[in-house]
């Protein structure tokens, strides 16, 4: 945000408001892109042809197909306007583009269709609930339904003339209340959701619940709430422990929740948006069913540098329960990191990032995110390394394969921890700032250690994605997984930060780390130690483009490291977005 003034002043004369903490444009909002830049976009990351999209919304699963829908500006490149676009795929990688599933057409949503989610009723219903703003500017909470149960497609949604169900009365802020759940039927044969809202620097998951699905009654308290600021996008579900009648890594439906003997083997994840930071953060803890009352466990900070989906540009996201594979899958928005210029010249912003299917670890500790199964099937073209050493301060080209579009997954073995830097405990809740300080120019102890991609082949242009293991003290480390995009390119404009994250493991005793990134032309998503830890950025090379980026291993630190084994495939594209019939 602190970049927008100077933003306007280059545009000149756009007047500058934030709506629902988008800067908005609106001179600009209207204005359709001619030619659509192509160098940047990404391969197999979901993107529209065109245009500006934000929050994924309403994923869900229905006759054969998977349904996103999202927010979209159908006119511009910059935040307004904004209906549900709608798109569907039999395998969450080609995807096919719909006539747009809801946009503004009755009072209750007259000025914008905004974010919300799916809910499949017991009788195998889709209902839709979505943000509507109405003719006041009142934030108000609407219901949808298919037109036609019989379309796989679910291409018209009707919106009853009863809406909204949910009004922002009783003391609620109508500037600030949004983004409802998918629900949940509890075993008194209630439904219940929550919508985020705020008082003052209060988050709020305000609590409703309904018998009908109509009429919805506010409870007298809230889900949870915290003092981190508005809460946007809240998604609440259970998750699967360890040692129950189901593996761990499987889903479980909100629907299931009415059979008590599942209710009693799960946990529950409650992930918050805050605007404040525009970051997200999630807390896994107990849900009493009959007080409808959420508790954090208490390991967990439930704060603003409490644990993050994704320590990265990950925004907006929403999970929805995939009854195929019996899992659940995960949707983020990753949105650009270039100057609104750039983005009305390239003539699109906003990508969704890798779907990815999230569970509970086995300790309990913390979600495991990792790309659903089903991207190993654009891998073509691969390169093996393995047992390669690479002594402090070397690094070597991983040639013979296209990097530009790929999936990488490294392992690194580190023999020796005796040269790890201190750990300073004041850096506990500031991976970030640490990163920043110590970024991957700053020779280390053991590490900085990983890869270097979309590189030039000179280097002048590269973003890192490495580890730094710190000593804590005699028998404890800490481990870094950092992102620094600070040389990705030479565009001083652009939002370069070092992103971070601290890793759950113990490498006193494992010795070994393994990294995955999908390196897609302008998007650099990476998850540390199988999914422990995942960082996704945005960069804007100007060499290292096309056949011209490369991708390195490195070794910044003082310690040799080893690396075990590295695989690198070569991605294809997908079928993304384009119209059924086309
Ligand atoms: C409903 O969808 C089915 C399947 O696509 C189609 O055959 C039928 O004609 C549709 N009905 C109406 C009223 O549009
Ligand atoms: C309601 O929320 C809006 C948007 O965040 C804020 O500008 C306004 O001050 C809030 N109003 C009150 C009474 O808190
Ligand atoms: C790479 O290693 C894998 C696993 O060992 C092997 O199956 C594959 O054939 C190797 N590929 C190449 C190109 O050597
Ligand atoms: C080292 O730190 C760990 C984790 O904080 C702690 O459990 C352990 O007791 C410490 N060991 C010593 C020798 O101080
Ligand atoms: C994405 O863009 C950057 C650069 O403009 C902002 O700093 C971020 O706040 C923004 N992220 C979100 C989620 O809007």
């Amino acid at each position: 945000m602190a970049a927008a003034p100077l933003i306007v002043s280059l545009l000149c004369c756009a007047a500058l408001a934030v709506h629902a903490s988008h800067v908005v444009y609106p001179e600009l909002q209207s204005l359709e892109a001619k030619e659509v830049g192509q160098e940047l976009r990404t391969g197999y990351h979901f993107q529209p042809p065109k245009h500006w999209i934000n929050d994924p919304n309403g994923p869900m699963y229905y006759k054969g197909l998977y349904h996103l829908f999202y927010q979209y500006n159908p006119k511009g490149a910059v935040w307004g306007n904004i209906i549900w676009a709608h798109s569907v795929s039999t395998d969450l990688i080609d995807w096919v583009a719909l006539e747009p599933g809801i946009y503004p057409s009755k009072p209750f949503d007259i000025n914008g269709c905004w974010s919300g989610s799916a809910t499949i009723l017991p009788n195998g219903v889709p209902v839709i609930m979505y943000t509507g703003i109405d003719p006041n500017e009142r934030q108000v909470q609407n219901v949808a339904y298919p037109a036609n149960l019989s379309d796989p497609f679910l291409r018209k949604w009707v919106k009853p003339d009863y809406n909204p169900i949910i009004n922002p009365d009783r003391g609620i802020n109508a500037s600030a209340f949004r983004d409802p759940t998918t629900a949940w039927y509890g075993p008194d044969g209630h439904w219940r959701l929550v919508v985020g809202s705020k008082e003052n620097m209060r988050g709020i998951a305000v609590l409703y619940r309904s018998r009908d699905f109509r009429r919805w009654i506010r409870a007298h308290h809230s889900l949870h709430a915290g003092f981190t600021g508005m809460w946007e996008c809240p998604d609440f579900f259970p998750v699967a422990v360890a040692g129950g009648r189901r593996h761990h890594q499987s889903g479980v439906d909100t629907a299931e929740l009415r059979d008590s003997t599942v209710a009693a083997e799960v946990k529950y994840v409650l992930k918050v948006s805050l605007d404040a930071t525009r970051y997200e953060y999630y807390t896994i803890g107990w849900y009493d069913h009959s007080k409808d009352r959420y508790t954090p466990d208490l390991a967990f900070p439930d704060n603003d540098y409490g644990l993050r989906y994704d320590y990265g540009d990950f925004y907006a996201s929403k999970s929805f329960y995939d009854p195929v594979k019996k899992r659940r899958v995960l949707w983020g928005w990753a949105n650009e990191s270039d100057t609104v210029p750039d983005d009305r010249q390239k003539g699109w912003a906003g990508i969704q990032a890798i779907p990815r299917k999230i569970f509970l670890s086995r300790g309990g500790r913390q979600l495991i995110q990792w790309p659903v199964e089903e991207i190993k099937s654009l891998r073509a073209k691969h390169v093996n390394v393995s047992d390669k050493a690479v002594k402090g301060g070397e690094y070597f080209k991983v040639g013979g394969f296209k990097s530009v579009q790929s999936d990488v997954e490294a392992a690194f073995m580190i023999k020796n921890l005796e040269k790890a830097e201190k750990f300073d405990m004041a850096w506990r809740t500031d991976a970030q700032g640490l990163c920043k300080k110590l970024n991957s120019h700053v020779k280390g102890g053991v590490g900085p250690f990983g890869l270097w991609l979309l590189a030039s082949d000179d280097l002048k242009e590269r973003t890192a994605v490495f580890f730094r293991v710190f000593k804590k003290n005699d028998t404890s480390y800490v481990v870094l997984m950092c992102n620094d995009p600070t040389r990705s390119s030479f565009e001083s404009q652009i939002y370069r930060p070092t992103f971070a994250g601290f890793v759950n493991i113990d490498i006193a005793k494992t010795k070994k780390i393994a990294l995955r990134t999908l390196i897609d032309h302008s998007v650099v998503e990476s998850f540390g130690a199988g999914g422990k830890t995942c960082i996704l950025t945005r960069v804007y090379p100007k060499k290292a483009v096309g056949d011209n980026a490369h991708l390195f291993v490195f070794n910044n630190g003082e310690s040799d490291i080893k690396l075990t084994n590295l695989r690198a495939w070569e991605m294809k594209t997908p079928t993304m977005n384009k119209r059924l019939g086309q």
